[in-house]
C-alpha cells in the first residue's frame, strides 16, 4: 500500500515538474541573464514591448532565460549599443535601422523618403525577402537581427512655425538621425539638418540648440516633445523600423534550444508591438491636440513637390545602395500594394 502510494507520488511529482518547467526542462537551456537596452522611456511603445519580450521569454523558458530591460538609453544610444553588442559587452537591444546603415549600408533603403504608403506595405517588405536578407547581412558585423518592430511613419515638430511648404523649413535647425540619407534629404528640403543621437534630443529642443525634429506621433507623445515643440506637421515622410538585435559573440555561446526560445519570444513581441503601436498612434494624436500642439497636415500636392525636390538624393543613393536592390524594393512594395 505504502509503496504504491510512494510510486504514485513519484510519478505525480515527475509529471508536475515537467509541466511547470515546460519545454525548457527537457531542452538544453541554462539559467541566463540577458541585458536588453532601448532608447525611449519605459512608458513608450518600445518600453511596453520590451517588458512583453522579457515576460514572454521568462515564461516559455520556464524561468531560466531572464531579461533585464534598460530604457531611456541607460545602456547608451542606438549607435553605442550596436557597438557594445558587436563587441560582446551587451547581449540584446532594439534600435532604429537608420544608425545601423553605418554598419550595413543597405539598411539605408528605409531612409529613402516617401517609400511606403501604409504599415501593411512596410510589414510585407520587412517580413519578406528583402527585410530578411538585410538581417542576415548583420552577421558579418557581429550582430544577429531577430525581428522588426514598428517605430513608424515620421512627422515633423518645431518651435518656429507650421510647415505648409518645403520653403517653411528654411532656417530651421532640424535634428535628424545619424544617417547620411536623412541628412541629405532634410538639407535638400531646405532645413539645416543636425545629426544627433536620440538620447540628446529632448535637452537640445528645450535649450533651443535645435528648433525641430521628426519622429512618429507615438514618440512625440511618450517623449513629451509637446512640452517644448508647439508645432506638429503631419508629413509621414518616411517609415522607420526598429530592429531587435543580439550580440553574435554572445549568441554563438547559446545552445540551439536557447536560440530557438529567443527567436520565438522575439516573434511574439513583434506581433504585440505592431498592434500596440498602431493603437497607440491614434490615442497619441488626441493627447497631442489636448496638450495644445498646433497641428497641420501637408497637402498631397505639397507632398508631391517635396518628393520631386528630394529626387536627386534618391537617385544618388539608388546608385550607392545598388539599383538592383532598389528595384527589388519597389517590386516588393508594388506587390504588397496590389
Ligand atoms: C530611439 C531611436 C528613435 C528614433 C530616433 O533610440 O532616433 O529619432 O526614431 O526611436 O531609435
Amino acid at each position: 500500500m505504502i509503496t504504491r502510494l510512494k510510486t504514485r507520488l513519484l510519478v505525480l511529482a515527475t509529471v508536475l515538474s515537467c509541466t511547470v518547467a515546460g519545454v525548457a526542462a527537457a531542452a538544453d537551456v541554462k539559467p541566463r541573464l540577458i541585458r536588453f537596452g532601448y532608447g525611449l522611456n519605459d512608458e513608450s511603445v518600445q518600453g511596453r514591448a520590451a517588458r512583453f519580450l522579457a515576460q514572454e521569454l521568462e515564461k516559455i523558458s520556464g524561468g531560466k532565460l531572464k531579461m533585464k530591460t534598460f530604457g531611456s538609453a541607460n545602456l547608451g544610444s542606438d549607435e553605442q549599443m550596436q557597438g557594445a553588442l558587436a563587441g560582446g559587452a551587451q547581449e540584446m537591444m532594439v534600435g532604429s535601422t537608420a544608425p545601423l546603415a553605418g554598419m550595413v549600408k543597405e539598411f539605408g533603403v528605409f531612409d529613402l523618403p516617401f517609400l511606403f504608403n501604409s504599415e501593411k506595405e512596410a510589414d510585407a517588405v520587412l517580413d519578406g525577402q528583402l527585410g530578411q536578407d538585410l538581417l542576415k547581412k548583420l552577421e558579418a558585423r557581429g550582430l544577429i537581427g531577430l525581428v522588426y518592430w514598428e517605430n513608424g511613419f515620421r512627422n515633423m515638430t518645431n518651435s518656429k512655425r507650421p510647415i505648409n511648404r518645403a520653403e517653411d523649413l528654411q532656417g530651421i535647425k532640424l535634428r535628424v538621425m545619424q544617417n547620411q540619407i536623412a541628412l541629405g534629404v532634410f538639407n535638400t528640403l531646405g532645413a539645416n539638418a543636425v545629426p544627433m543621437p536620440f538620447s540628446e534630443l529632448f535637452t537640445a529642443l528645450e535649450t533651443r540648440t535645435v528648433d525641430g525634429q521628426e519622429n512618429p506621433i507615438t514618440t512625440i507623445q511618450s517623449s513629451k516633445f509637446y512640452e517644448v515643440q508647439p508645432f506638429l506637421t503631419i508629413t509621414r515622410h518616411v517609415y522607420t523600423p526598429w530592429v531587435v538585435l543580439a550580440s553574435k559573440k554572445w549568441w554563438d555561446t547559446l545552445s540551439p534550444d536557447e536560440q530557438k526560445l529567443i527567436r520565438q519570444a522575439a516573434a511574439a513581441s513583434r506581433d504585440f508591438e505592431r498592434k500596440d503601436s498602431r493603437a497607440d498612434s491614434a490615442k497619441a494624436m488626441t493627447t497631442l491636440e489636448q496638450a495644445g500642439m498646433k497641428i497641420n497636415t501637408v497637402s498631397p500636392e505639397e507632398v508631391a513637390r517635396m518628393r520631386e525636390k528630394v529626387q536627386p538624393v534618391v537617385d544618388k543613393y539608388t546608385q550607392e545602395l545598388g539599383p538592383e536592390l532598389i528595384k527589388q524594393l519597389n517590386d516588393e512594395i508594388q506587390k504588397a500594394r496590389n
